[in-house]
C-alpha cells in the first residue's frame, strides 16, 4: 500500500516554489477515488490533474522509466494509456504480456515514480492503430457487428475488458487498492458512431456502463466523446478546443474533463506534418482550467512509433512526433518547458481555484477575467485576451498588458506568474548527424522475391476476394494473380482497388503501380500494356497499409482488387489464385535462422522492384537514440535482428515534394555491440548504398 502523507501548503505569492514541489504532490497515491462537479476527489482532496498520453507498446520497456521521469519533471500527474487489444490477444484466448506489451510492468514503472495512471481499455480505441486495436480474428465470428448492442461483440468485449480488469487488481494496480489507476475508460468516442446504430446505439451504450461499473474497480469510469454517458460514468471532451467546445458535463455532480488536447496531429504518409505551437495548448488548457476543468490529458505526451505492421491505415511510422516528448523520447522545446511553468503556475492556486466559485468579468471587448476567490485574501485569476492584438487592461484598478491571444495566470489575483503567450522555455534543434554508412555494394546482399505464378497458388476463386477477409492480417501483401489467352501484342490493362496499393506484373515484368491516399484509399489504375499472343501471366500484388481504425461497422471495411478489366473483357469472374504474404515473409528471411534459407546474391548495378536487401552493421558508440536514414529508398518494411521496426514509404512525397517520414527510429534495445542484422523489403525501387544509421541529438 502506497498511503503517503498529503502535503498541504499555501503557497499563494510563492508560485516558484511550486516547480520545486510539484514532484513531491504527485506522490501521493492510491485511496479512494471519487468526484463532484468540481473535480476527482483523490484521497479526500479536490486535484487539479494533469495528464500525458504514453501509449506503452509505442516505446519498449527500457524506455518507460525515463519517459516516465521527464513528464513528472513536466508537471504531469498521470499518465494515460489505451490497452492494446489485439497485442494482448493475438489469436482468440490466446493473450501475451510480454516485452512492449507487459502493461503491468509499466504501471509499476509510473507507480514506481509516484505518479498515477489512467487506464483507457476501449477496447475499441482507434488510436491510429492497426483495426483501432480489435483483433482481427473477431471479423470471423458469425453475425458479429463491432461496437453495437450484437450478443457475439459484447460477450467477446466483456471478456476481454474483465479480463483486463482482474489483471489490474491482481497486481493490486487500482488506487481503491493502494495502486496507481486512478479512472478508467470504457468505449471511445462513440458518439460519433452511434447514429449509424439508431435506437441500438443507446442501449450498447447502457449496456457499456453497467458491464464496466459492475467490474467493481473502485474508481470511475469515464466515456469520452458521448454527451449521454450513462450515470456514474463522466462523459469527457476530446479535441484541440474543448475551453471553448466543450459543452460541459451532462450532470451537475461531474467534473469537466478532457481526455484528449491534442498536442499536434497524427500524420499519414502523403502529408505534411501539423504544427501546433507551445503557446496555442498552453493557451487552450489555461482556459479550460479557467472555466472549471480540473482534468486536462495531452494527447499525446510522448508518441513512438508504431512498430511492426501496427498502424493503422496509412499512418506514418512515427507517432505524434511532435509531442512534448519526441519519437525518440527526447525533450521538444519549447513546447515541453512552457507546458511545464503553466502546469507550474495553475497549481501554485489549485487550492484556490477548486475552493472558491468562479465568475466571469469583461475587462473589454474581447477580454474576460475568470476570477476564483473564497476570501478577501484567497484570490486566483485568469485574463484572456481573444484579440489578435495586444492590449492594456485594468483588473483591480492594476493595469495588465495582455499579449495577443493569451491568457495571464495570477494565481494571487495580483502578479502575473505566467502567460501563455510568453515563452521562457528554452528553443532546442534536433540534429540527426550520420554515423554508419552502406556505401559499398560488398556490404549488401539481395534476394528477389518470387512473382508467383497461378500453377502454384492453392487458394483459388472465380472471383475477386476482399483481402482483408483473405489476409487475416498475416501480412501486408495479397497476391491476386490470372492467366488468359490473347491474340495480338497490345491492350490496355484498367484495375480498380479499394486500397491501399497496387503493383501490376504482366509476364513478369512491372507494368505499373497506383495507391490511394489516407482520405480516400480507393484507386484505379490504367496502363497501356504489351502482351503475347498466346498465354499471359498478370500478377497483381496489392497491399494493404494498415488496417482501417474508425467508423462505424470496421467488421464491412474491405481492401484490394475489386475490378479488372483488359481491353474490353473483364476478368472479374474469372479464375484467379491467390497468395497471402510473401516468400520472404513465410521464410522469415529477415532473422538470423530465416535468412539462410534462401540464396541470397551480391548487389548488382541495377535494382529491380521486390527486393530483400540484407546486410551487417556494429551499434554506434554513446547512448544518444539512433535512426535509420531511407531517403534513398521507396517503400517498404525494415527489421533489425529480426524485429520489424516499421513501414517506411518515401517515395510518397508530400504536397511540398517531402517524404512524410525520411527517419526511422531503430530502438537501442535491439542492438548488439556488433553483427546486427538489418534486412529491408523494397516493393519499388531504391538505392540502400545510400542508407546511413544516424545519431539523434539536441543541441
Ligand atoms: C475516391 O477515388 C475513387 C477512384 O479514384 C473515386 O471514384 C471516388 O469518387 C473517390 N471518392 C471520394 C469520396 O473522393
Ligand atoms: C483543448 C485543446 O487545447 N485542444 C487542442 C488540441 O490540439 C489541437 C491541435 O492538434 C489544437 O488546435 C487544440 O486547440
Amino acid at each position: 500500500m502506497a498511503q503517503k502523507e498529503k502535503l498541504v501548503v499555501k503557497w499563494r505569492w510563492w508560485w516558484p516554489l511550486a516547480l520545486v514541489l510539484t514532484a513531491a504532490w504527485g506522490g501521493a497515491q492510491g485511496g479512494n477515488v471519487t468526484y463532484d462537479g468540481r473535480s476527482l476527489i483523490i484521497n479526500g482532496e479536490h486535484k487539479i490533474v494533469f495528464s500525458g498520453s504514453i501509449h506503452y507498446p509505442r516505446s519498449t520497456p527500457e524506455m518507460w522509466p525515463s519517459l516516465i521521469s521527464k513528464a513528472k519533471q513536466g508537471g504531469i500527474d498521470v499518465i494515460q494509456t489505451y490497452v492494446f487489444w489485439n497485442l494482448h490477444e493475438p489469436k482468440q484466448g490466446q493473450y501475451d504480456c510480454s516485452g512492449r506489451r507487459d502493461i503491468v510492468r509499466f504501471i509499476k514503472k509510473i507507480q514506481a515514480q509516484g505518479l498515477y495512471v489512467t487506464l483507457r481499455i476501449g477496447p475499441f480505441i482507434e488510436s491510429e492503430w492497426t483495426y483501432g486495436g480489435l483483433p482481427v480474428w473477431l471479423h470471423d465470428i458469425p453475425g458479429i457487428v463491432f461496437r453495437s448492442d450484437n450478443e457475439p461483440f459484447k460477450y467477446q468485449m466483456q471478456k476481454f475488458t474483465a479480463k483486463i480488469v482482474n489483471l489490474m487488481k491482481s497486481h493490486n494496480l487500482y488506487a481503491s487498492q493502494g495502486g496507481p489507476i486512478i479512472l478508467s475508460q470504457i468505449e471511445n468516442e462513440y458518439g460519433t458512431i452511434e447514429p449509424a446504430f439508431h435506437e441500438g446505439g443507446p442501449r450498447y451504450v447502457h449496456w457499456a456502463a453497467q458491464m464496466v461499473v459492475g467490474l467493481h474497480t473502485g474508481v470511475p469510469w469515464v466515456m469520452c466523446k458521448q454527451d449521454d454517458a450513462p450515470d456514474p460514468v463522466i462523459n469527457a471532451c476530446n479535441g484541440m478546443e474543448c475551453g471553448r467546445t466543450f459543452k460541459g458535463p451532462n450532470s451537475p455532480h461531474k467534473p469537466s474533463i478532457w481526455t484528449e488536447n491534442w498536442t499536434s496531429f497524427y500524420q499519414a504518409f502523403g502529408n505534411e506534418p501539423y504544427l501546433r505551437s507551445a503557446e496555442n495548448i498552453a493557451y487552450n488548457v489555461a482556459l479550460f482550467v479557467a472555466k472549471k476543468g480540473s482534468y486536462v490529458n495531452y494527447y499525446m505526451y510522448h508518441g513512438g512509433t508504431n512498430f511492426g505492421r501496427t498502424s493503422a491505415t496509412f499512418m506514418i511510422t512515427a507517432y505524434y512526433d511532435e509531442a512534448p516528448l519526441d519519437e525518440y523520447g527526447l525533450i521538444r522545446q519549447p513546447k515541453w518547458g512552457h507546458l511545464r511553468d503553466l502546469h507550474a503556475a495553475i497549481k501554485s492556486c489549485s487550492k484556490t481555484i477548486l475552493s472558491s466559485t468562479q465568475a466571469t468579468l469583461s475587462l473589454g471587448g474581447q477580454q474576460e477575467a475568470y476570477v476564483f476567490r473564497e476570501s478577501k485574501t484567497e484570490c486566483a485569476a485568469f485574463l484572456e485576451n481573444k484579440d489578435n492584438r495586444e492590449v492594456t487592461v485594468r483588473f483591480h484598478s492594476i493595469p495588465y498588458k495582455l499579449p495577443p491571444k493569451s491568457i495571464s495566470i495570477l494565481p494571487d489575483c495580483r502578479s502575473v506568474a505566467f502567460n501563455t503567450a510568453k515563452v521562457n522555455a528554452k528553443y532546442s534543434t534536433r540534429t540527426m548527424k550520420p554515423v554508419v554508412h552502406f556505401k559499398s555494394a560488398e556490404q549488401w546482399e539481395v534476394y528477389k522475391e518470387a512473382i508467383p505464378s497461378i500453377v502454384h497458388t492453392t487458394l483459388r476463386a472465380n472471383r475477386l476476394l476482399d483481402q482483408i477477409s483473405t489476409a487475416k492480417d498475416k501480412s501486408d501483401y495479397l497476391w491476386y494473380i490470372f492467366r488468359f489467352r490473347h491474340s495480338n501484342s497490345q491492350s490496355f490493362l484498367s484495375a480498380s482497388s479499394h486500397g491501399h496499393i497496387l503493383h501490376a506484373f504482366v509476364n513478369g515484368v512491372l507494368a505499373g503501380s497506383a495507391h490511394g491516399i489516407h482520405n480516400n484509399v480507393s484507386f484505379t489504375m490504367n496502363r497501356n500494356i504489351k502482351l503475347r499472343k498466346g498465354v499471359n501471366h498478370i500478377s497483381f500484388l496489392s497491399a494493404t497499409v494498415g488496417l482501417p481504425d474508425s467508423g462505424a461497422h470496421l467488421e464491412r471495411k474491405v481492401a484490394g482488387l475489386r475490378s479488372v478489366r483488359v481491353g474490353d473483357r473483364d476478368f472479374n469472374h474469372h479464375t484467379w489464385g491467390y497468395q497471402v504474404g510473401l516468400l520472404g515473409e513465410k521464410l522469415q528471411i529477415y532473422t538470423v535462422t530465416g535468412s539462410s534459407k534462401v540464396q541470397w546474391k551480391r548487389l548488382g548495378r541495377s535494382t529491380n522492384p521486390l527486393g530483400w536487401y540484407k546486410t551487417t552493421f556494429d551499434a554506434p558508440p554513446g547512448n544518444n537514440p539512433i535512426a535509420l536514414d531511407l531517403g534513398s529508398m521507396g517503400k517498404g518494411e525494415v527489421w533489425v535482428n529480426g524485429e520489424s521496426i516499421g513501414r517506411y514509404w518515401v517515395s510518397f512525397v508530400t504536397p511540398k515534394g517531402n517524404p512524410s517520414q525520411r527517419w526511422y527510429h531503430i530502438p537501442r534495445s535491439l542492438l548488439k555491440p556488433s553483427g546486427n542484422l538489418l534486412v529491408l523489403f523494397e516493393e519499388e525501387t531504391g538505392d540502400p548504398l545510400r542508407i546511413s544509421l544516424d545519431t539523434v541529438t539536441l543541441s
